[in-house]
């Protein structure tokens, strides 16, 4: 890359030297690549010592934008000097303009404001366990929802209750019932799995974690039409695939589905501030009560400025079409890598996961090599990499990161 003719610099003094306060104060729950970013613009970041690396990461789909969007960053540092924190105790300015081209942007009625992804997740559940009290008629405490197999939709112990990774749950116990688990696009299996007491169904449309895994094209019609026959619904965890990810607002656009509910999250902050979201119509949402539901900075006014400024970056559709053309020339190359150290590529859009054959090496040691090249890139599982850079990184920029990859892989072979 480019960026690692910045690499002349071999020492390392100020990254030891920020990575041993680290270790001493912080608690170790992450095993990071051995880089201390100082500051960051479009899909370059530079680290302590001046080096300049190609994110490949994007925070995991949450700087879709790019560090340091001028647009986004105009809106929030207008809002800094107005205001920035008032609770839902009183009404602010920009949550309703926020709310209202939220919800017009995705086709739906009304949003539920959060900040962190898990809550938007916890938020969606609470929802769909009152919708089936109140609305559908479900047995009080009886309600279920079906997950998929290979799940991730975040950290909380009710979330990590449902998932199949042990190293997310193991410890973490007692865990919340109510969760029966499915096998990931296998629509018979889903539709076995409903009966009475099911209020919903949640699910990735695709896969992150589990390594951008993309269901096969009848999948999601498939449950869009189960759920709809036997009145449960379709909750879609948008949070890591949506706002322009995948080259469509959001990845349920791939295949023409529209959910009961989609959860936002990531991006929809802008890189800046952590804001979420649940959004649906008010058959759904219209069940909560004052009182009922809340969190101390859901729809603040600095989120949902910024959150606005999103929602309308969104709308033009421009980023969408990038990821989608930039993907397709992401993809070509990594194809080609197929039988070279790849065993295989999947993704949609700007976001690819990459298997790496075991016998070159692991994801861990593919990432290593590609930081000491100037790309930073996150291992999922084993030995799969995950690929998902900002939506305004360069053609040329793409070209470079796959000569970096062939380069890193022949280094292991
Ligand atoms: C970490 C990956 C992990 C998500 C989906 C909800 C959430 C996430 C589909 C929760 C968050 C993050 C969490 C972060 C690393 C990353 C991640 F899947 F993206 F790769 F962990 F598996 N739904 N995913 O992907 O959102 O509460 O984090 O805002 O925990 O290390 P959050």
């Amino acid at each position: 890359m480019h960026g690692s003719t910045q690499h002349g610099t071999s020492t390392h003094a100020a990254t030891d030297a920020a990575i041993a306060v680290e270790d001493a104060s912080l608690a170790h729950n992450y095993h990071p690549l051995p880089v201390v970013v100082a500051s960051a613009e479009g899909a370059w970041v530079t680290d302590v010592e001046g080096r300049r690396y190609l994110d490949c990461l994007a925070a995991y789909s949450a700087v879709n934008f790019g560090h340091g969007n001028p647009r986004l960053l105009e809106a929030a540092r207008a809002q800094l000097d107005r205001v920035t924190l008032t609770s839902r105790a009183f009404h602010n300015d920009r949550l309703g303009p926020f709310a209202e081209e939220l919800a017009a942007l995705l086709g739906k009625e009304m949003v539920l404001p959060m900040n962190t992804g898990a809550e938007a997740v916890e938020s969606g559940i609470k929802l769909a366990r009152a919708w089936g009290y109140r609305v559908k008629g479900v047995r009080p405490g009886a309600a279920k929802i079906i997950v998929a197999n290979g799940n991730f939709h975040g950290r909380t112990t009710t979330i990590i209750s449902f998932s199949d990774d042990e190293e997310a749950r193991a410890d973490f116990g007692p865990y919340t019932p109510g969760f029966v688990s499915v096998p990931y696009g296998d629509a018979d299996a889903l539709e076995a799995a409903i009966d009475d007491d099911t209020v919903a169904v949640l699910l990735e449309p695709i896969q992150g974690e589990a390594g951008v895994v993309v269901p096969p094209v009848e999948y999601l019609p498939r449950v869009r039409q189960v759920t709809r026959d036997r009145n449960v619904l379709f909750i879609a965890d948008e949070i890591q695939s949506g706002l322009g990810r995948t080259g469509v607002t959001v990845s349920c656009d791939l295949v023409d589905v529209v959910p009961d509910l989609y959860l936002l999250g990531k991006a929809l902050g802008g890189g800046i501030v952590p804001v979420s979201a649940v959004v649906g119509d008010r058959d759904v949402l219209g069940v909560l009560r004052p009182g009922e539901h809340g969190s101390t900075f859901g729809g603040n006014p600095l989120a949902a400025a910024v959150g606005l400024e999103v929602v309308r970056m969104l709308a033009s559709g421009e980023y969408q079409e990038r990821a989608s053309r930039l993907g397709a020339r992401l993809r070509t190359g990594l194809e080609a890598l197929i039988g070279h150290g790849v065993t295989e590529v999947r993704g949609a859009g700007l976001w690819m996961g990459i298997d790496i054959d075991p016998a070159v090496g692991s994801g861990r040691q593919v990432c290593e090599r590609l930081m000491e090249r100037g790309v930073l890139a996150k291992d999922t599982h084993g030995s799969t990499i995950r690929l998902a850079p900002p939506i305004v990184i360069s053609e040329d920029e793409i070209d470079d990161l796959v000569d970096t990859l062939v380069s890193a892989i022949d280094d292991l072979r």
